[in-house]
């Protein structure tokens, strides 16, 4: 709304309806106008509002809150349960009215409801909402993932009565040092904000902060309003005003001139500058804008996981994936550069390698990111901008000093200090085509049983062996990825989070099609990839939807799959079974650690310890007993043949590849820095050795 306003009281002329008068400020005159207060209640008022809220980046503003997904129960059903009841059904024939989702899960409906939000670029949401006690605790871990990825996620937890007159109710704590304590605050460390609706008129701040939060590029993250079960019945006289159509308008934040302006005079005197694109380039469509600059400037650009398809695989300054998950050429480049631009990247672990990554001496770091927290990292030049304006002024600074610069080229002439730049040109082709090689090597080799090395050297004895036995399967990781890429379709959108399988997916899969990539590494929760699969394909429903599952992350949480067969919304499992929590097991054993825990086998009457055979699962009958389509694919050929049905399948699919334990990629240049102590035991000694030499090489922030 427009202008500034404060409310007369009501008038109490009908029970239902009542109307006041608002007095307006537009410039200098007064105006007066009426306006309706309608009694209500919370659940209702709670659900009108929803409906009202859009958002706008770039002027175009569309619909935010698509719907809701709930697993009702106590404390949730009878409020805001009958509210939505009423509400979708009286709003029936309108297109675009607000949906019902039902989940199975609540961690599995809240990480749908991310990948959705995810997969709009943070335009639209699904919120969720739970019952009291567990249904809202099960959402814990998927609200702490979401404000981990900065992926806005509105949480309703049903909670106990604000009366406490029935305490305690069923499923209710009871804290005895502290009466306000429910479940509901266990969000609050896990949330970008949080409020409690104890008296119905404080619906209508919480909710409007709410929405402030998750329409803030950033801080969004997940809001979470906690509902007393009595509260969301009790009526109140809301003012029509509250129910107005708004629209959020999602900032991009101008950079300063003089920031530019020293980042540019930085850059100007570098010649071996690479760019860092991280999620905030996806988020604030700043594509076109890198390349724009990589082009002009002859300056090439790495891949966090999040920011991986905002340009396409294709541009020859994309080195691909950087960090502990990255790649041969963009590590080398990386460590060879002088000044790393980092745009839109909170400069995780991962992407610094433990801060060892960046070895020039000369190295300095320019980051543009909208947040100042994250601008500010490794001592940088920070631009707090948005990563799409941050990138255009820094071209135009740049442009200003063209005779100057080291690394010119493109649409500009060449001069005497281009040859710097050519130099780079010929060092990403040599670093790209060397990694073209390794991967020619590593995705052509398939299991025998004499001469077949492992990527992953550290394993127990006879693993695969054992494995071919227990599964059939004789693929390796590596060469089904590949198989993978070469089938499916240029905009498949796929979807990952756990595992060893981010890390093969960051180096390995190639995206044509913008923000086909679709990878959680904020919080890496196994659990995420099929539900936000299911969100994706929720977002776009034209693009096929790929989740790539370890075996591990499919057995903890699968649940979705029931809602994609209820929604209609085919999405394809690729279930990689390696018999264990595979990456988990390497770093244990890479570690000098033995096995423990991390292979799926069968406790042996021997030993007394899970060293038995390995189990064996039937994944694809899972999938068929869901009412999904099951494939299994234990060599290439298979897999192909799946791929291809699977294509042609109408309903949800699951494809369960037996692939070798040990077959996916290893590190190329990039270390993790992990807790491993010291010990006697020789093996475990030289690895916390290998860690201090490493940390020499590490900044220490
Ligand atoms: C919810 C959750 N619990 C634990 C972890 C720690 N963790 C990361 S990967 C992993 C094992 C994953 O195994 P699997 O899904 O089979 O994939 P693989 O490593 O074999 O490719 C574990 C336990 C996690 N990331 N998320």
């Amino acid at each position: 709304m427009d202008g500034q306003g404060y409310r007369s009281k009501p008038c109490m002329a009908s029970k239902r309806k009542i109307t006041g008068y608002y007095l307006w400020k537009k410039g200098a005159d007064i105006q007066m106008k009426e306006i309706t207060y309608e009694k209500m209640t919370v659940g209702q008022a709670l659900v009108r509002f929803l409906d009202q809220q859009y958002v706008s980046l770039d002027g175009e503003a569309e619909k935010f809150v698509d719907g809701v997904f709930t697993i009702f129960g106590h404390g949730i059903v009878c409020g805001f349960g009958q509210a939505l009841y009423e509400y979708t059904r009286i709003n029936s024939k309108e297109a675009d009215r607000m949906k019902v989702y039902q989940g199975r899960n609540e961690q599995g409906m809240a990480h749908a409801a991310a990948g959705f939000a995810k997969q709009n670029n943070r335009r639209k949401i699904i919120a969720c909402a739970s019952s009291i006690g567990p249904g809202a605790a099960n959402m814990v871990t998927a609200a702490a993932d979401a404000t981990a990825n900065n992926i806005p996620l509105l949480l309703f937890t049903g909670d106990t009565f604000a009366t406490r007159q029935p305490d305690p109710v069923l499923q209710q704590i009871e804290q005895f040092h502290d009466a306000t304590l429910t479940t509901s605050d266990a969000f609050r460390p896990v949330s970008r904000y949080w409020d409690r609706v104890s008296r119905p008129e404080q619906l209508m701040s919480a909710m409007l902060n709410a929405m402030q939060v998750l329409t803030d590029p950033v801080l969004t993250g997940s809001v979470c309003i906690s509902l007393p079960q009595d509260v969301q019945g009790e009526s109140y006289d809301f003012p029509s005003y509250f129910f107005e159509k708004r629209i959020h308008r999602i900032t991009r934040t101008i950079p300063e001139a003089d920031e530019i302006e020293k980042a540019a005079e930085i850059l100007a005197h570098k010649s071996r500058p690479l760019i860092i694109a991280g999620g905030g380039v996806r988020y604030s469509e700043a594509g076109s804008s890198i390349e724009e600059f990589c082009d002009t400037f002859g300056i090439p650009f790495a891949e966090t996981q999040a920011g991986k398809s905002a340009v396409s695989s294709d541009n020859p300054w994309n080195l691909g994936g950087i960090g502990v998950t990255g790649n041969h050429a963009a590590n080398k480049l990386a460590k060879e550069a002088d000044c790393i631009i980092g745009i839109g990247t909170k400069l995780s672990d991962f992407t610094t390698a433990s801060k060892s990554l960046f070895q020039n001496p000369d190295v300095e770091f320019i980051l543009i990111n909208a947040s100042k927290y994250h601008a500010k990292k490794l001592d940088a030049t920070a631009v707090i901008a948005d990563a799409k304006l941050g990138t255009k002024a820094l071209f135009a600074a740049l442009l200003e000093k063209k005779d100057t610069l080291g690394t010119i080229t493109g649409n500009l002439p060449a001069d005497e200090n281009s040859k710097r730049m050519y130099s780079l040109k010929n060092d990403v082709q040599q670093a790209k085509a060397e990694w073209a090689r390794i991967m020619q090597q590593i995705t052509s080799t398939d299991y025998t049983e004499e001469g077949y090395h492992s990527l992953i050297k550290a394993k127990e004895a006879g693993v695969e062996e054992e494995f071919v036995i227990a599964t059939g399967g004789i693929l390796t990781q590596t060469a089904a990825i590949k198989t993978i890429r070469d089938t499916i379709e240029e905009n498949a959108i796929v979807v990952g989070a756990s595992g060893s399988l981010p890390g093969d997916l960051q180096r390995m899969w190639t995206t044509k099609k913008k923000d086909s990539y679709h990878m959680e590494y904020g919080y890496s929760c196994m659990g995420y990839e099929i539900a936000a699969a299911f969100g994706a394909k929720l977002a776009f429903p034209d693009q096929p939807c790929y989740a790539f599952v370890g075996d591990g992350a499919f057995m903890m949480l699968h649940s979705e799959i029931a809602s994609t067969i209820q929604e209609k919304k085919k999405i394809i499992i690729l279930l990689f079974d390696n018999c264990g929590f595979g990456c988990i097991n390497n770093l244990q054993m890479g570690n000098g650690i033995g096995s423990l825990a991390t292979m799926f086998r069968y406790r042996s009457e021997e030993s007394g310890q899970q060293d038995g055979a390995l189990i064996a699962t039937d994944f694809a009958m899972i999938g068929r007993g869901y009412g999904m389509a099951g494939y299994t694919a234990k060599n290439r050929e298979e897999l192909q043949k799946a791929l291809l049905a699977a294509k042609l399948e109408e309903r949800s699919v699951l494809i369960d590849i037996k692939v070798l334990p040990k077959s996916m990629t290893d590190g190329y240049g990039a270390w993790w820095h992990v807790g491993i102590g010291d010990s006697l035991d020789p093996d475990i000694k030289e690895a916390h050795q290998r860690k201090e030499e490493n940390l020499l090489k590490a900044r220490r922030y």
